[in-house]
């Protein structure tokens, strides 16, 4: 029976995938690295550090970077979103959304947050729908990230749900696979060829549709 919808953040409820890519772009055309909108593919839910470390395996002539290095060009990186995501305002919300979630609600089930990035709450604020959402996840108190379940099953547990009773909403592959390890349904926003594991494709959020996906959900 389902019971909660658990979202992804970063591509789901804003287009802040597309800050990342950008503050990554910049990131890479500075150290002089080939970056494409379909690499950047690997990097969406993949953590600040994780996702530096796969841009730079992209060099052609590798550079071994000390570990202080590493976190100066993270904190660069990081210093451009943060830079990008101030411009955000509910208007910023996807399509589809606010229907959505507050379909969601309305029936008495439970919505949660379950974002890899450590700027959720600023952008959540900035969109004016932090009190949307039943549970905020703290990316901070995780051992795995994304496509590790920890993340999706903290967000159930904390909203005291079953992982089988609830739906997750993502827009990257690890992020599928996460809700997949966690024992969930996995609906995924973006073009059907980069998600293999996911129980439904959706192109876009404007097809988000309650009363469809709770059908399908139940069978
Ligand atoms: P930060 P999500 C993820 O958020 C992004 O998809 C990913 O591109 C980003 O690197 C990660 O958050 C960490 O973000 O640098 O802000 O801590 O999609 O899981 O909501
Ligand atoms: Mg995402």
């Amino acid at each position: 029976k389902l019971k909660a919808v658990i979202f992804d953040l970063d591509g789901v409820i804003t287009d802040t995938a597309e800050y990342h890519y950008q503050a990554w772009k910049a990131t890479a055309t500075e150290l002089g690295i080939p970056f494409t909108r379909e690499f950047n593919e690997n990097l969406k839910g993949v953590s600040r550090m994780d996702s530096l470390k796969l841009l730079l395996s992209q060099a052609e002539k590798p550079v071994n970077y000390s570990d202080e290095e590493l976190v100066q060009l993270a904190d660069r990186k990081n210093k451009l979103y943060v830079e990008l995501i101030e411009t955000i305002t509910p208007a910023d919300l996807l399509p589809g959304i606010t229907e959505f979630v507050a379909d969601i609600r309305s029936t008495g089930l439970k919505t949660g947050i379950a974002s890899a990035s450590k700027n959720a709450i600023a952008v959540l604020t900035r969109l004016g729908v932090m009190d949307h959402f039943d549970v905020i996840v703290d990316v901070n108190k995780l051992k795995n990230s994304k496509p590790d379940p920890e993340i999706f099953l903290t967000a159930a547990a904390q909203l005291g749900v079953e992982p089988a009773d609830c739906i997750g909403v993502e827009d990257a592959a690890s992020g599928v696979d996460a809700i997949k390890g966690a024992g969930m349904f996995a609906v995924a926003i973006g073009n059907a060829a980069h998600f293999p594991h996911a129980d439904i494709v959706l192109s876009s959020t404007a097809e988000l549709n309650f009363r469809e996906l709770a059908q399908t959900f139940e069978g």
